[in-house]
């Protein structure tokens, strides 16, 4: 029989049941033979000393099982928001999904964020409404609430029988035999199948194959979403949910036979301190001791590999197109490298960054240099945490989504590096929008350009979120082809520099939101009239030049700091509606009037990272412990007052003797 692989995500906001999930379809497949709980740290997912301890996932992870002739790879990946990146790096890989929504809390705004990135990727993706044995389950609440928040083309594929309930269970609707059933297949697939919408016009009998090869069809483009409902802890659902799994999501495609394409989601640090990549091959086989491309420009020899089966991972001299396999050798590979001849796919950005850092000070000033090298390797398997060392060498700091994760990186190096630290306060991490045009023009041969190299820049304010565009305005002939060979490499060299120097702009926050034109470009030339002669210039000379131009421009036009801010939905007891509207005003949030639910109030304001952070902690004590907050990013905006900067981690070409100093001629 033909094996199929289906990389498969479990995704959800934080306990919606995901790791409990994944443990009963590898009970039910025969891979284990007890289900493992979270809450006595026993499932095979979260294996984590640390993810036993809090019963939360902190990590993605790779299990595999079967159904019939598919081999899942499942990939549990956690809720909490402060993990959201461990999902953002899995989304590329995924075939398929599993949104799991709990019948009592329903769609909450992580839930709404992990739709949104499933749905602007086309992930074919299922939706789980699961916990319907708990007290207050409603799943028409939740069906409707999904229909509203996330996407109206859902069809309910199961019945809830004892809703609330130890008993609860579902039975599947069948399309031969349930009218109502059929009718509400033919009308939400009439929509994209013109062929379809004729006979339903037409009052036609749909045959049930043609329906469900019609639904599969619909599933696999993103354009329905059906929901199964059940109860990962009691295994209600569990077996339908397996069946929609493998008639419903697409198998990855893939040619063994082709040119070498994966893409590297996942590093760990084996036992011996080894590198090992996780990689999704898209196509073509990687074997064991085969020498491989990744990333840019590095190869080296494969020298294990093991791919998912049946609960564990095994060895295998090689794998292929559709599968994940984990492989050694690769020492100096990284998340998000491409491995082999060609690119297939990218990893996803649908995510905001994170909004916060903190410096990290050892316990023991003597540890510097043990945390710097500890940093560095849990950068490489969560690169957003960003390390970064001012040039003094003295403070190493820590991009953060919140505390939960700080507290985490704390718990890991305590526990995988016996090093103890200590976080200085977590404060919101800017950017820097240019407030209008600014230009620059530094010619060669001057006292204050000694890189054989004329360079004029511009800079634009672009609408807010539009990143960086960097355009060469410049005649080809004038560019430097004999260091760049062709003017589109030239151009790529200036988008790369300008890229590194908007890393801190003069404030020294990343600059972005604008468009950065060349201007004006020129060299030196051994024989040429006085006023250029000199040395011919290297790459390194506009490397270095472009900062001094930038930063020249930058000034001239000015730049205005901007703050993360959330959208925050805070619901608390009505009776304590008093003390948090005033906590609110004091954190400088506007708040319309709130909307009153029964003895429940419901709060709905925007502020700044910090405000969200101070909100966080008075809420306990203003609201006895009653209150919840929900914050969702909303963008950045100026910041009011004295604008915070942030220490850069090299000099600003501003003070050019210093800059000089530390670049070198
Ligand atoms: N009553 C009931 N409880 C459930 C069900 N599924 C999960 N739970 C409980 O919900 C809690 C969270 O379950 P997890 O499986 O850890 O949820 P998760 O989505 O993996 O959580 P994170 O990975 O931390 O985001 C645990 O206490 C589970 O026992 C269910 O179907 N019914
Ligand atoms: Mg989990």
């Amino acid at each position: 029989m033909l094996r199929r692989t289906l990389n498969l995500g479990i995704l959800a906001h934080v306990d919606a049941g995901k790791t409990t999930l994944t443990e009963r379809f590898l009970y039910a497949a025969g891979v284990i033979d007890e289900i493992g709980s979270v809450d006595k740290g026993t499932t095979q997912t979260d294996s984590l000393a640390l993810e036993q301890e809090r019963g939360i996932t902190i990590r993605s992870a790779v299990v595999s099982f079967a159904i019939d002739d598919v081999t899942v790879n499942l990939i549990d990946t956690p809720g909490h928001p402060d993990f959201i990146a461990e999902v953002e790096r899995v989304l590329a890989v995924l075939d398929g999904a599993v949104l799991v929504v709990s019948a009592v809390e329903g769609v909450q705004p992580q839930t709404r964020i992990l739709m949104r990135a499933l749905q602007r990727l086309r992930i074919p993706t299922l939706i789980f409404v699961n916990k319907i044995d708990r007290a207050g389950a409603d799943c028409e609440r939740v069906l409707e609430e999904v229909q509203h928040k996330l996407t109206p083309a859902v069809l309910a594929m199961t019945a809830v029988h004892e809703e609330g309930a130890r008993g609860a269970s579902v039975t599947p609707y069948a399309a031969a035999a349930d009218a109502g059933f059929r009718e509400r297949v033919l009308e939400i697939l009439a929509e994209h199948d013109a062929a379809l919408l004729r006979d339903y016009v037409d009052d036609e009998v749909v045959p049930p194959l043609r329906l469900s090869n019609a639904l599969a069809a619909q599933t696999a483009r993103g354009l329905v979403h059906p929901v199964f409902c059940g109860s990962a802890l009691r295994g209600a659902g569990v077996n339908e949910l397996t069946a929609g799994i493998s008639k419903l999501l697409p198998a990855s495609a893939g040619d063994g036979d082709a040119l070498l394409a994966g893409l590297v989601f996942k590093i760990e640090r084996g036992s011996a301190s080894d590198r090992i990549a996780y990689v999704r091959i898209f196509s073509g086989t990687v074997g064991t001791r085969d020498r491989v491309r990744f990333g840019e420009g590095g190869e080296d020899k494969v020298t294990s590999i093991r791919v998912f089966l049946d609960g564990a991972d095994v060895q295998r001299p090689s794998a292929s197109a559709g599968e994940i396999a984990k492989l050694w050798g690769l020492t100096e590979v990284q998340i998000g490298d491409s491995i082999g001849d060609v690119e297939a796919r990218r990893l996803a950005h649908e995510f905001a960054p994170p909004t916060l850092e903190s410096v990290v000070v050892p316990a023991d000033p003597a540890d510097g240099q043990r945390l710097r090298v500890a940093l560095a390797q849990l950068a490489e398997q969560d690169p957003l945490i960003n390390v970064r060392q001012d040039d003094t060498r003295r403070e190493i700091s820590v991009s953060l989504y919140g505390e939960v994760q700080r507290e985490v990186i704390e718990a890991t190096l305590a526990a995988d590096y016996r090093l103890e630290v200590g976080f200085r306060e977590t404060t919101p991490i800017c950017i820097e929008r240019p407030t209008a045009t600014g230009e620059a023009v530094e010619l060669l041969n001057t006292p204050t350009n000694p890189f054989h190299a004329d360079l004029g820049l511009r800079v634009e304010p672009a609408m807010p979120d539009s990143g960086v565009e960097v355009r060469v305005d410049v005649d080809p002939r004038e560019a430097p082809l004999y260091v760049f060979k062709t003017f589109e490499s030239f151009v790529e060299h200036m988008d790369e520099y300008v890229g590194l120097a908007l890393e801190a702009g003069l404030f020294g926050w990343q600059v972005t939101d604008c468009v950065v034109t060349v201007t004006k470009i020129g060299y030196s030339l051994a024989d040429g009239p006085p006023s250029r002669r000199g040395p011919m210039p290297t790459a390194g000379d506009l490397k270095k030049l472009t900062p001094v131009v930038l930063m020249q421009a930058l000034e001239e036009g000015g730049s205005a700091v901007c703050e993360p801010v959330f959208r925050i939905r805070a619901e608390v007891p009505t009776e304590a509606i008093g003390p948090v509207l005033a906590a609110l005003g004091r954190l400088g949030a506007e708040t319309g009037a709130p909307s009153p639910r029964g003895a429940l109030s419901v709060l709905e304001t925007a502020l700044p990272a910090s405000g969200v952070q101070d909100l966080r902690r008075q809420l306990p004590g203003l609201t006895g412990g009653e209150g919840v907050v929900e914050s969702e990013f909303a963008g950045y905006q100026p910041v009011t007052g004295d604008p915070p900067t942030r220490k850069r981690t090299t000099p600003n070409p501003l003070n050019f003797d210093e800059y000089l100093a530390h670049v070198g001629r």
